[in-house]
């Protein structure tokens, strides 16, 4: 079979907000000018490989339900049709970026040696697929926990030898990045992490993964690579516990280990979820700590403690997400990455175009709603107001390092220091915010 396959889809047309052409978008737009820049320079959208186009619908309690004309064996041509199959959706979609692991898009074949010569085939055919489209890669990643090599780990694995298959996986994919123009390379510590205390040395774990991020970096320089290196934090699942559990958490590891400026996060929805955090105080910490990077967007479901990697579908989850992200400036070489699939009973080729327009409209709506806040700017002040304390007088002598313990306390002691409690306005500050929404 070769392209189209996917005949019955159009290109996705902007239709506007009042449309009722399922195939259409109702808020992405990608022209748009949203505070003197295009809506698609804003959002930098991407579509994973993983997800919608090697997802065939199983669970753990169930088969393949979705079978796409490519998934029939594990050939260079099957990675061949993959290939093109992706390009159309990406170029009907109008998506700007994609993102891929070395085992989406090629067969691991028989030896390291075949793997890395499928990595090179499929990167020549990537590099005249972004040529011809321009649709672009948004990061790359080594997939270091699918083979039961990575059971116990990757860098973090009590075999030094596994240390080095990650190394190989990893230093391919960083070449391919950086050849296909990649933004960003992307590392999730999939098996990075522990079942049992009881066989594991948590603290030579760390020391393994500090160094194996060290000769990541170190292989970024010497081959010149100018994308950002990311960490996608995540808590748990597959492992009981995963070192990389949230921002924070990867935070202080990066300073432990010296890395800290090297690598940034890339923050996905359902792992702040899973780490009982909400997504806006993953990127709120992010924005904080000089850490933001880039987004995998999808959503959880409530009800179910896993991670579903469903798609985005409530503006108001995302709005106050890019508040934040065009208040601290915009994104610079991260994006937004649909770390999402459609579900096992999704097995129409129109349900993976109707996920990812429904996606891109949800962050598109969202993106207008944060533009809508930065113009008001009530928001901003309230907390600006708030913290006004501290511009002058007591605050600013003590940020600016000219009052001690003592001298505080004596000026509590002398009564010239009486705080005055102030409200601190949440249920209107709540109210003015769904006034956007
Ligand atoms: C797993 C996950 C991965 C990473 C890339 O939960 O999010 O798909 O985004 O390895
Ligand atoms: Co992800």
């Amino acid at each position: 079979m070769s392209a189209p396959f996917f005949p019955q889809i159009p290109t996705i047309p902007f239709a506007g907000p009042d449309s009722r052409d399922p195939l259409a978008f109702r808020y992405y737009d990608a022209d748009r000018m949203v505070m003197g820049k295009r809506m698609a320079d804003h959002l930098r959208i991407a579509i994973c490989y993983w997800h919608s186009f090697c997802y065939g619908g199983a669970d753990p309690f169930g088969q393949q339900t979705i079978h796409w004309p490519w998934m029939a064996g594990h050939s260079i041509e099957m990675a061949d049709m993959k290939l093109d199959a992706a390009f159309e959706a990406f170029e009907k979609l109008g998506a700007p970026f994609f993102c891929f692991h070395d085992v989406d898009a090629v067969p691991a074949g028989n030896s390291a040696r075949e793997f890395a010569e499928n990595l090179n085939h499929i990167a020549e055919r990537m590099a005249a697929g972004i040529e011809r489209t321009g649709c672009r890669l948004l990061w790359g990643t080594a997939n270091l926990f699918s083979h039961p090599r990575y059971m116990a780990g990757a860098a973090t694995n009590p075999d030094p030898e596994v240390f080095a298959w990650a190394a190989f996986q990893v230093r391919n994919m960083l070449d391919v990045t950086h050849r296909l123009g990649g933004e960003n390379y992307v590392l999730w510590g999939g098996r990075e992490g522990y079942e049992t205390l009881l066989n594991t040395d948590l603290k030579r774990e760390s020391d393994q993964l500090g160094r194996f991020l060290s000769l990541v970096v170190e292989h970024k320089q010497k081959i010149g690579f100018k994308g950002t290196l990311l960490i996608e934090p995540k808590p748990c699942e597959p492992t009981k516990h995963q070192y990389d559990r949230d921002a924070a958490t990867v935070h202080a590891f990066l300073q432990r280990h010296g890395l800290e400026g090297e690598i940034k996060l890339n923050l996905e929805v359902n792992h702040a979820t899973l780490a009982g955090h909400d997504f806006e105080h993953e990127v709120a910490y992010a924005i904080a700590n000089g850490l933001l990077g880039s987004f995998d967007a999808n959503r959880g479901d409530p009800r179910l403690g896993w991670d579903t990697d469903q798609f985005p579908n409530d503006h108001r989850d995302m709005a106050m997400v890019l508040y934040r992200v065009l208040q601290a400036g915009g994104l610079t070489t991260g994006g937004f990455n649909f770390d999402a699939h459609i579900r096992r009973q999704s097995i129409d080729a129109a349900d993976l175009f109707h996920g990812h327009i429904g996606g891109m409209d949800t962050l598109a709506r969202g993106l207008l709603a944060a533009e809508a806040m930065i113009a008001d700017g009530q928001l901003a002040k309230a907390v600006d107001d708030r913290y006004a304390g501290w511009q002058c007088g007591v605050g600013a002598n003590v940020l600016d390092r000219n009052e001690s313990l003592e001298s505080l306390a004596d000026k509590v002691a002398q009564g010239s220091v009486d705080p005055q409690p102030r409200s601190g306005r949440q249920e209107a500050l709540e109210n003015l915010v769904n006034r956007f929404l």
